[in-house]
């Protein structure tokens, strides 16, 4: 567990149209790390809309709006995602703002004063789409090698700025050399240490042609990457001396989708050592939603809709399956029916019927009031279970850390089938009972502390029925100590079943 400020991002988000549930994966990721180490200490989880470049400015001329008018009618339903899903950050940057504008020019003269900008001509191709460069070997048919674009490139002819990312390149080997963990998955790793035993190219940062962007000086736009990029660091006030910047850079953390992985570990560590900046510790190329066999995109158009799944599921029924579905580096492909199952069985009947069944007998047989417990060998064996948790969350492997918390759920379950609370009652064996009801009240403080990060909402909930009021907060390993939970505290269960049994959709259309 990191003692010091934790600093997690996202992608910034293209505004070219509406968000899907894929934007929705990386925010809820993000989130459940700042949560967890706002737990611990702090934590700085920046998110925000990339909203420049030829891309966003042709949605907005097809939606019949200027570029800024299209991105101030978006960027609320960017938000209210975030909102939906109780993505809690702490910074939402738009590219269009002055604090991000100014920063990236300041940027652009502290470069060219260094020597590492210069004006060249670039001749080559241009995909708008996808706001790359392309060698015309890399061109398939002609046109867009990415087989999720294939759209028709455009060739561009103009004096532009470049950035000397060539002269990174013997920098870049030896780095990855040093530091093996600093990108994963290990694919990931390995791919991008492929492309630099390949070779680099300067890259072209401005856009002669474009207006819609951030203005340089003598003409031209930055290239929308490199604007984009920035981003990570004009959140943090960097080039205003920022006390954010020194608290947080470098980045602890950056989530992105593996298609973006060359941009994030390869021009973007140059261009910060370029700043003599250091590079982020961890970039984490997580892998793909596919519905039915395919990326879900926008360009291709097989999108779930994040509001109605969440209006249908819940919010934190979504964060649950996302993570615990597929491993984070992995893609995985999003049915509705694979939702329902882990809805109806880890959730409805694993964790849901847990919280009623063990609040419900404490009504029962003790008034809603914990009992205090004489013994607590049972709790003696969820000792490292916390730690466990920790650690796989600080390798960023949700899925173990969601199934070392069901080990909890589980064993809770199992002890109610075990020592029978009603038989125990029904005998009169007062103390084994009371041991019994504390040990399940106890189990799902636990629960609540370790829910926090995953299912906010959910742990809140479970949190005030058990009577404690506001919500589950503190170093875990202060309060995942067996035996905190005073006794006589007074629960407050509710009727309403945590996560109601959830019937397939029989529907034409669905
Ligand atoms: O690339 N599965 O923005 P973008 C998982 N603006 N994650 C997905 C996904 C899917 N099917 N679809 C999208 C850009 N994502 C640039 C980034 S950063 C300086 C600039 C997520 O709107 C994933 O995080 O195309 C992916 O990398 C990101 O959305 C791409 O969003």
């Amino acid at each position: 567990m990191s003692e010091r400020a934790f600093y997690v991002t996202t992608p910034i988000y293209y505004i070219s149209g509406n968000p899907h549930l894929g934007h929705a994966y990386t925010s809820i990721a993000a989130d459940v790390l700042a949560r967890y180490h706002r737990t611990q200490g702090d934590a700085f989880f920046l998110t925000g809309t990339d909203e420049h470049g030829g891309k966003v400015a042709a949605a907005a001329a097809a939606a019949g709006l200027h570029p800024a008018a299209w991105t101030d009618t978006l960027v609320p339903k960017w938000q209210a995602l975030l909102a939906r899903y109780d993505v809690q950050y702490d910074d939402f940057i738009r590219t269009t703002e002055p604090r991000h504008v100014e920063a990236c020019v300041e940027v652009f003269e502290r470069l060219k004063a260094s020597g590492d900008v210069y004006l060249g001509t670039y001749e080559g191709w241009y995909c708008t789409n996808d706001e790359t460069f392309w060698l015309e070997s890399k061109l398939l048919d002609g046109r867009c090698p990415n087989p999720e674009c294939r759209r028709q490139v455009q060739w561009l002819s103009e004096d532009d700025w470049f950035f000397a990312l060539s002269k990174y390149r013997d920098r870049l080997l030896a780095y990855y050399r040093d530091h093996p963990r600093w990108v994963r998955p290990e694919r990931a790793y390995n791919e991008m240490m492929a492309t630099l035993e390949g070779g680099l190219d300067d890259l072209c940062i401005s856009r002669l042609g474009l207006e819609w962007g951030v203005p340089l000086p003598g003409g031209g736009v930055m290239y929308v990457w490199l604007d984009a990029l920035l981003n990570y660091i004009t959140a943090l006030d960097y080039t205003r001396g920022g006390v954010r910047f020194e608290r947080y850079w470098p980045a602890n953390v950056q989530l992105i989708g593996k298609e973006i992985a060359r941009f994030h570990t390869i021009i973007w560590p140059a261009v910060l050592w370029a700043l003599g900046l250091p590079a982020p510790e961890l970039v984490f190329a997580h892998g793909w939603m596919t519905f039915e066999g395919e990326k879900m995109s926008k360009s291709l158009g097989n999108v779930v809709d994040p509001f109605a799944a969440a209006q249908r599921f819940g919010a934190d029924t979504l964060r649950y399956f996302l993570l615990r579905e597929a491993p984070f580096g992995s893609d995985f492909s999003f049915s509705e029916e694979k939702m329902r199952v882990r809805r109806n069985g880890d959730l409805g009947n694993d964790l849901g019927n847990l919280v009623k069944r063990s609040l419900a007998m404490l009504v029962r047989y003790r008034d809603g009031v914990v009992p205090a417990s004489s013994e607590q060998s049972f709790g003696a064996r969820f000792d490292g279970l916390g730690a466990r948790v920790a650690t796989a969350l600080d390798a960023l492997d949700f899925r173990a850390a969601l199934e070392t918390i069901w080990e909890l759920v589980a064993a809770l379950n199992r002890t109610i089938d075990e020592r029978k609370p009603w038989e125990l009652f029904k005998r009169g064996d007062g103390e084994t009972l009371d041991a019994a009801l504390y040990d399940l009240c106890e189990g799902l403080r636990w629960l609540a502390h370790l829910l926090t990060p995953f299912m906010p909402g959910t742990a809140t909930m479970i949190w005030q029925q058990l009577g404690l009021g506001g919500t589950a907060r503190g170093p875990w390993r202060d309060e995942l100590v067996w035996g905190r939970l005073a006794s006589g505290t007074r629960t407050n269960p509710s009727d309403a079943p945590l996560f109601p049994r959830m019937d397939a959709v029989v529907s034409a259309t669905a």
